[in-house]
């Protein structure tokens, strides 16, 4: 196989810039540049780097991992070099000059660890969403998934399967014998427990996908309630524009927000009314869309605009928050007038606020925040972090629910087999290579 070499860091306004070389020629790489000294596993070592003529190039570190001690599991030394044009563009020119020796692909260390055994397909996954977390939950639970306790469990079930799966083809090798009650009894009630465990990881309200990708926050309702003044408040900064024009917005708006550790997106959408303007009728469309996917609600009404139509009535659900805006423009009799006449209708709390003045936000704030942990902390362990995890779990308990020892041996025992490839996908066991380059085409050169 080919030794390769990449970046880790990025060119800029910087000190060092560390080069990774991974393969068979690791030494002899370091050779050409140079260095003579005897490297020790994982130790820093001091050394000068030449050029091509035996000039001095720089003074770099270099940290030399012996292979299979090592993230790829190959050779591996990694240069700590000065961040300049000139002594990158130079290493990079004597590196590629050498045979079979060439700059890494997007992804190819962590693909190299995987082929070597050295982490799993989990573990690769967490990689990428260790690098990407930008919350607290992204964090733990990415890290939970580096550190293997994700891959652990998929491979504890798998290993429950072959189990299984080795007593059956005991049997079909051996067809004169009879598969007695008690082993019957012991594969179903094996199949069974695995049934449930898989069941119940499916039961997680998509937690670890929603802790990933961020909680889905639509703010909905009818033209010039303030929802992009609301937007841009959040945000605290002018992501929408602001105007007493009724329909203002006319697309999707979004902005990532941390709400206490828990990552969310919020989206800001155009007013909802009847309309002749196309544009506006596609907006209103995305709108009602996005509050379909939402996980929460937020529906704004304003003093000036409290009407509720039919179909924004059938949005409200325990995951809605409603808000009352502008409130400063009506005296306090008629707030509570409005308040109350709207909470008897829609048999929920109507928060009253006012963006202009920044009174009662903090209590929406509060509502939010208490609504995402409540949908967040029952499955905060959850271990389905992907769909690609989730779509195989299906899979297999798709197979294990045709599972019957009533059917032809072959048969049932063709489901176990099924059932063993599904979980075997995700830690990648069993691995085809579209599954692969799907996986490592998400990484970027150096990782
Ligand atoms: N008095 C008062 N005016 C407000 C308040 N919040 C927003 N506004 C004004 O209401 C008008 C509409 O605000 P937007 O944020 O554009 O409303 P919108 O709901 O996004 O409107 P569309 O995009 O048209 O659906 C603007 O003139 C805002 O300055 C408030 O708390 N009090
Ligand atoms: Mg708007």
């Amino acid at each position: 196989m080919e030794t390769i070499f990449a970046p880790l860091t990025i060119k800029g306004v910087c000190s060092i810039y560390v080069i990774r070389i991974s393969g068979e020629k690791t030494l002899e790489c370091l050779k050409t540049l140079g260095i003579k000294k005897e490297l020790k596993h994982r130790q820093a070592t001091l050394c000068n780097l030449k050029d091509e003529n035996g000039k001095n190039l720089d003074e770099a570190i270099l940290t030399y991992y012996k292979t299979p001690h090592s993230f790829t599991g190959e050779d591996i030394c990694e240069l700590n070099i000065h961040c300049s044009n000139f002594i990158i563009k130079k290493v990079f020119q004597i590196l590629a000059s050498i045979s079979d020796v060439r700059l890494a692909g997007a992804g190819e260390y962590s693909k190299r660890a995987f082929l070597n055994g050295k982490i799993d397909l989990t573990q690769a996954e967490a990689i990428i969403d260790l690098i990407a977390s930008e919350t607290k939950l992204q964090h733990q639970q990415a890290l939970k998934q580096l550190k293997g306790f994700t891959g652990k469990v998929y491979q504890a079930w798998r290993q429950e399967i072959l189990e299984i799966l080795a007593i059956m083809e005991a049997y079909i090798n051996f067809p004169e014998e009879e598969i007695g009650k008690e082993i019957k009894d012991e594969i179903k009630s094996r199949v069974e427990k695995i049934k449930t465990d898989i069941k119940d990881s499916l039961e997680d309200n998509k937690v670890g996908e929603k802790i990933r990708d961020g909680l889905l926050i639509t703010i909905m309702g009818e033209p010039n309630t303030g929802k992009s003044s609301l937007l841009n408040y959040i945000a605290k900064r002018e992501v929408a524009i602001v105007s007493d024009i009724a329909g203002t917005t006319r697309d999707v708006i979004e902005v990532s927000l941390n709400l206490n550790g828990i990552p969310a997106i919020i989206f800001d959408t155009a007013g909802i009314r009847e309309t002749k303007d196309l544009i506006e009728i596609e907006g209103v469309k995305r709108a009602f869309l996005k509050a379909k996917e939402a996980d929460i609600k937020i529906l704004l009404l304003s003093t000036e605009q409290y009407n509720l139509t039919k179909e924004i009535r059938k949005l409200i659900d325990k995951n809605t928050i409603v808000l009352l805006n502008k409130v400063d423009l009506i005296n306090e009799k008629k707030l509570n007038e409005i308040i109350s006449s709207l909470e008897k209708k829609l048999n929920t709390k109507v928060i009253p606020i006012s963006i202009k003045e920044k009174n009662g936000v903090q209590d929406f704030i509060n509502k939010l925040q208490k609504i995402s942990d409540n949908i967040i902390s029952p499955n905060i362990n959850s271990i389905i972090t992907r769909e690609r995890h989730r779509n195989e779990l299906m899979k297999s308990l798709e197979f294990l629910e045709s599972f019957s020892l009533d059917k032809a041996i072959e048969l049932s025992t063709e489901d176990i087999r099924l059932t063993a490839n599904c979980l075997g996908q995700i830690t990648g066991k069993i691995n085809t290579e579209e599954v692969l380059d799907n996986i490592f085409s998400r990484f970027c050169i150096g990782k």
